[in-house]
């Protein structure tokens, strides 16, 4: 059966990239790695590469469930060896892009040393490193980035250990692409994906991420946004930057941008070149030469930049048709308006039914209501403007549209003609809030409480007026 949630999913744009059945995913609230994977996919869509040739690989960790939620040839490995796996695929077929998704814990903590050797080899993979400084699917340990001082689970006094500065690891270690942004440039991380999507070699973008549960929390940094508002506060870009100035303290400065892009060999074109200079040009790796393979490849690159073409006129024709509709000058729209139907009823008539109705107006007057208005009411309260008195006089004896029309200059009498209600307007009249009423409401309710109490200012209301001004002299 179709439910409203799953047309939803099903219409959503993000639907071909992301496996909607799997929704609602994990993440917590104001977690970054949503946003991030979000990034991913448009990424993927704007590179045009082929998602059938498209494998995500995941670690364990809130981050390694990224690979259960793209809608790609994905693999959740074990802890830490996400890299190795991605190794593998990448080498059994060369034709795949391969994009490693995982936390920073499961990368440069248990899976370190993988993380090294594939920059130094420069592995033709992508590597997006979610850096939020905690282990948080465990509970919120130190990891190997955690800032000096920062609270962890494990390290309840504050982080006394060096933390790596991940940009400046991958640089020493020989990483061809080195990109850092944090989850609030979701359009940067989108253009980095891109480009290293489309590029060979071993690729880093790491993203600094709030994990508002276990790490925000625990150092009082706020919720999700707040560090969103602290990333826009503190980010230095400085494309190029010098990978050793990337440090990043506790709510310090973070240097973001593209830190390296160089092209050098990747591991696969070096040893297909060692195979050749062993076996010669008939060398073959899965049954295609070293030629037939480039020439595939080549034809492969004309139809990724021809996928992408196709989308960035898609993308253009489609703003430009928004910008068209925004210039566009609204239509009118004809609006129906309610009938309404006015009936005149002659001031006796109305005084009659309100008399009726005011019954038990005295008990309700001799109540809170007066009591609040006596309180807000300043010293100054013998200062009730003549208008006031005079108009409740005369809407006793008018019709109750002409009263409140009448009324309507007394203004400073409305905030505590409310709470009086029907009953005691005189006793309200003489108890002026000037500083008290809020400006926009006082004509307003003057209007409407003298109104409603114009045509019931009686003999009994009368003896509730006199009562007021004490209550205003207690307050
Ligand atoms: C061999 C092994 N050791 C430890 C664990 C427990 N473990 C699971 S996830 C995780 C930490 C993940 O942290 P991180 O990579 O930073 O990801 P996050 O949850 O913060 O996204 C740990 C220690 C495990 N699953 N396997
Ligand atoms: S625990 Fe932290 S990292 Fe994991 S989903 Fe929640 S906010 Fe994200």
């Amino acid at each position: 059966m179709s439910t409203d949630i799953e047309k939803f999913k099903a219409g959503s744009p993000m639907s071909d990239t992301l496996r909607m059945d799997r929704m609602p995913h994990i993440w917590c609230p104001g977690c970054g790695i949503g946003s991030e994977v979000n990034s991913f996919a448009e990424a993927v869509k704007r590179s045009g590469i082929d998602p059938k040739k498209l494998v995500v690989v995941s670690g364990i960790g809130c981050t390694g469930r990224v690979a259960g939620y793209v809608n790609f040839d994905s693999m959740h490995t074990t802890h830490g060896r996400a890299i190795p796996v991605a190794t593998g695929i990448k080498l059994a077929n060369p034709e795949l892009t391969v994009v490693v998704f995982s936390g920073e814990g499961d990368l440069a903590g248990i899976g370190g040393n993988h993380l090294i050797h594939a920059a130094r080899r420069n592995m033709d993979l992508v590597v997006i490193c979610n850096n939020n400084f905690t282990y948080g699917m465990t509970g919120g340990q130190v990891t190997p980035t955690t800032p000096g001082s920062a609270m962890a689970s494990t390290t309840p006094y504050g982080n006394y250990e060096y933390p790596f500065s991940l940009p400046f690891l991958m640089d020493a270690a020989g990483a061809t692409y080195i990109a850092r942004w944090t989850s609030m440039h979701s359009r940067n991380v989108t253009q980095s994906i891109e480009e290293a999507l489309l590029r060979k070699g071993f690729s880093f973008i790491e993203i600094i991420s709030p994990c508002p549960t276990l790490y925000l929390r625990r150092n009082r940094l706020g919720d999700g946004v707040d560090q969103l508002q602290n990333y826009q506060d503190n980010s230095i870009l400085k494309h190029g930057a010098d990978t050793r100035e990337t440090n990043i303290d506790f709510q310090g400065k973070i240097v973001v941008g593209k830190f390296v892009e160089k092209n050098k060999p990747t591991y696969l074109e070096a040893s297909l070149k060692c195979a050749i200079k062993l076996v010669g040009d008939d060398y073959q790796l899965y049954g295609k030469t070293v030629p037939e393979r480039e020439a595939e490849e080549k034809a492969e690159q004309e139809k990724v930049a021809a996928r992408r073409a196709a989308m960035q006129a898609a993308t253009e024709a489609a703003a430009d048709a928004e910008a068209h509709q925004e210039a566009a000058p609204a239509k009118p729209q004809p609006v129906s308006l309610p009938k309404v139907t006015v009936k005149v009823v002659s001031a006796k008539a109305v005084v009659k039914a309100a008399a009726a109705k005011t019954a038990p107006a005295k008990a309700a007057a001799k109540k809170a209501p007066v009591k609040v208005a006596a309180k807000k009411a300043p010293a100054k309260a013998a200062a009730a403007p003549k208008a006031v008195k005079k108009a409740a006089v005369k809407a006793s004896a008018k019709p109750a549209k002409k009263a409140a029309t009448k009324a309507k200059p007394a203004k400073p009498a409305a905030a505590q003609a409310k709470p009086v209600k029907k009953s005691a307007t005189k006793a309200v009249a003489k108890a002026p809030a000037k500083k008290v009423a809020p400006k926009a409401v006082k004509a307003k309710v003057v209007a409407k409480a003298v109104k409603k109490v114009a045509p019931k200012v009686t003999a009994k209301t009368k003896v509730v007026a006199k009562a007021a001004p004490k209550k205003t002299r207690k307050s």
